[in-house]
């Protein structure tokens, strides 16, 4: 009886200890119950492999767009049989009808929530338009982020934008009202040039205090408790400093991601060098308690034989990658001039079914 009492004892010190080493024990979770279940989620899910995304998947695809009375459509499902089980979005241009890629922001609300109930996981990028829509994320003429800053001329601005943000996380609710949990990617690829937030039209602390003052924002001022905030600058580092050199901070991150298109391409560094950067994210991701994604990639168009099953799965394979990422994300599949998951007649069809059916590339299950 007590040799039982005591292997008792013993088993539950030592499930004490193992779950005080897992992942989430080190996030900042105590206001955000909803985030937590999702970051959960995908540390437990990690193991298995990595989860296929898709931006936009059920919005549009080539040569159809969703309807509400028709069934769910996916260039993903028509060609793999599954759902991604990654959903990306991006609310660029809220407030108005339609998102800079001409999605309603009423069917986005709609597909999340649809995601949501067929176990995918939603995430949203932003690329905000300002100063009446004069001024898109692409327009780096004018010293925006500065102005929008708390102590800029142009903060309010920054302000009611966020309570547009604001209001959009808090309408995705289930049908019993409960906030659905969405990975939110603000200020991407900020060591890039071409978005007003990019490494040669502001400073890094400026930087970084957008991205502390949006999140704290959300989470502190509008109390939304179902954000897992990701950190996704692009290609351009080759070390953990120069990764870092934006990173707003341990509590404002949950995600370290990066965004790699370029290197895939016959101009970029080479397969190697995207390796070594999922590396570095990785590596880092583990020693902050963080988890790591591979934010956004793909090759436009597809000019490239057997690019998932030899290029895309080559890096995912390497280093245990596979196993250390909790997604990737393609990119939208607008029409035959840029897209990233393959139609039916494209001769890369074959080769993206082939890479869905390898065991630890992760759909939604049927
Ligand atoms: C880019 C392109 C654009 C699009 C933007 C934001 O990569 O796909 O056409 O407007 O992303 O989604």
């Amino acid at each position: 009886m007590k040799i039982k009492r005591f292997f008792r004892l013993m088993l539950l010190a030592v499930t004490i200890i193992l779950s005080g080493c897992s992942t989430y024990k080190n996030q900042d979770f105590k206001h955000r119950p909803v985030a937590k279940k999702l970051f959960k989620k995908l540390d437990k899910t990690k193991s298995k492999g990595v989860m296929l995304g898709h931006q936009d998947d059920l919005a549009y695809g080539i040569g159809w767009k969703f309807e509400r009375n028709q069934p769910l459509n996916s260039d993903v499902f028509q060609a793999a049989g599954r759902f991604p089980y990654i959903m990306g979005w991006d609310i660029g241009k809220l407030g108005h009808k339609e998102n800079l890629d001409g999605v309603p922001f009423d069917d986005m609300k709609f597909l999340i929530k649809q995601a949501h109930e067929m176990n995918a996981i939603n995430t949203v990028s932003w690329h905000p338009y300002f100063f009446n829509d004069s001024i898109s994320s692409w327009d780096t003429n004018i010293k925006v982020l500065e102005k929008l800053l708390p102590n800029g001329e142009h903060h309010e601005q920054l302000k009611h934008k966020l309570d547009l943000v604001a209001a959009f996380f808090d309408s995705l609710r289930t049908p019993e009202g409960k906030r659905i949990p969405v990975i939110f990617r603000p200020w991407h690829e900020m060591n890039g040039s071409w978005f007003w937030w990019g490494e040669n039209y502001c400073s890094n602390d400026n930087y970084k205090e957008l991205f502390r003052f949006t999140v704290d924002y959300l989470k502190n001022e509008k109390g939304l408790n179902n954000l897992l905030i990701a950190y996704s600058p692009d290609r351009m580092f080759s070390s953990q400093e120069e990764y870092l050199k934006y990173y707003p901070g341990d509590t404002y991150v949950d995600i370290l991601g990066v965004d790699n298109y370029y290197d895939f391409q016959d101009k970029g560094d080479g397969l190697e060098a995207v390796v070594e950067k999922l590396t570095i994210v990785v590596k880092l991701a583990k020693e902050k308690g963080k988890l790591a994604a591979f934010t956004e990639t793909g090759y436009d168009r597809l000019e490239k034989p057997n690019w998932f099953t030899k290029e895309l799965y080559y890096v995912l394979q390497s280093n245990n990658l596979i196993e250390d990422l909790s997604y990737f994300l393609l990119w939208r599949n607008r029409d035959l001039e840029h897209f990233y998951v393959p139609p039916k007649e494209h001769p890369l069809f074959q080769d993206f079914i082939d890479f869905t059916n390898y065991k630890n590339i992760l759909l939604i299950e049927k």
